[in-house]
């Protein structure tokens, strides 16, 4: 399995980020992408620099203007005198004007994120635009005959929605592989996403779409993080009616919970007969995860993998989240090995 890696991932480097009501050090640190880098180095895999790819793939999922807010962003902060990282503080919520986008930076900042989680430094849209790359790159591979790929994206995507930033994600990686996958020969892609926390990004830009289904296992947004979007009820709408499926778990599940979540998840992934299947491949399951509160153990990755290759399906799998960053490596390699020991 090849591996779409790039350095630029290190100049997205956040400093602080407002979690549970305090201003904590970013949990999404470069470091995670080192320890992903040594692992997958480690167990044999060949690491590549993604390809050059057009502005016109990310318009595939994201508006416009959004991509060129997130390109210029910090450059308007630093030409007010600003410095550092930059947080939003003020969101179009219930009752507020969603119609019109502020001119300001303060306000635009706010109209297109939803959480102050995610800050952006200077290096921000340079290390996103290398992940979404790396992406695409991996799914280009995918598309031109490889049976797996591995795109070691940082920062993450999953939370990222067709114009919204947030949960550490600015372009989402994962349904951009997706819609490079639809773009060059898969009449039907299927996207699972295993992270902790919901991806309610890629649910947001796939929602009314039957050509990509999106299924996700997660912790209940009833107490977990992203609070606003993830639950069962949420089964897509339009023509993608039925397109969407969500598995909140409670807090706590371990392993014999998860693999019969999984199981039901991979019948509704069956059902749709895809051609190609996107994984976003978050480790914070794990049991040591500083922000997350399932039960997985380093046993049970490789599991998972094996489990993934009863598809029998072309599978790009996609990095999303995982703070345990001395265990991260570890646990990502163990999916891909065991993905590989039953193809
Ligand atoms: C906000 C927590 C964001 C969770 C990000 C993540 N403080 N998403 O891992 O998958
Ligand atoms: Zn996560």
């Amino acid at each position: 399995m090849r591996v779409a890696h790039s350095p630029l991932h290190a100049r997205h480097d956040g400093g602080k980020e407002l979690h549970r009501g305090e201003l904590v050090p970013c949990f999404e640190m470069p470091v995670r992408a080192d320890y992903i880098l040594k692992a997958v180095e480690r167990a044999g895999f060949k690491v590549s620099e993604p390809r050059p790819f057009t502005q016109e793939s990310l318009l595939r999922v994201h508006d416009a203007r959004f991509v060129e807010f997130l390109r210029t962003a910090h450059a308007e902060w630093r030409a007010a005198g600003k410095e550092g990282f930059m947080l939003p503080s003020g969101f179009p919520a219930r009752s507020l004007r969603r119609d019109h986008i502020p001119s300001g930076i303060n306000g635009r900042m706010g109209y297109y994120s939803f959480d102050a989680s995610t800050p952006i430094v200077e290096g921000t849209w340079d290390a996103a635009l290398a992940a979404a790359g790396c992406a695409l790159t991996a799914a280009a591979w995918v598309a031109e005959g490889d049976k797996s790929a591995y795109a070691l994206c940082r920062p993450p995507g999953h939370h990222a929605g067709h114009s919204l930033y947030g949960g550490y994600c600015f372009l989402n990686n994962a349904a951009l592989a997706a819609q490079y996958l639809r773009d060059h020969g898969f009449a039907r892609v299927a996207v699972l996403d295993v992270d902790y926390h919901h991806g309610n990004g890629t649910q947001d830009i796939f929602w009314e779409r039957s050509d990509v289904l999106f299924v996700s296992i997660h912790g209940n947004p009833e107490t977990e993080y992203p609070y606003f979007l993830g639950y069962a009820d949420e089964r897509g709408g339009g023509a993608g009616e039925g397109y969407t499926r969500n598995f909140p778990l409670p807090r706590g599940t371990g392993w014999k919970e998860y693999s019969a979540t999984l199981a039901a998840a991979m019948d509704v992934l069956g059902g749709f007969s895809p051609d190609a299947l996107v994984v976003s491949l978050g480790v914070d399951t794990y049991e040591g995860d500083p922000i997350s509160a399932f039960k997985l153990a380093t046993g049970h990755y490789p599991l998972m993998g094996q489990r993934l290759a009863e598809l029998k399906l072309p599978t790009v799998f996609v990095q999303e989240g995982g703070y345990a960053v001395e265990e991260i490596g570890t646990n990502v390699a163990g999916v891909l090995e065991g993905f590989l020991s039953r193809r």
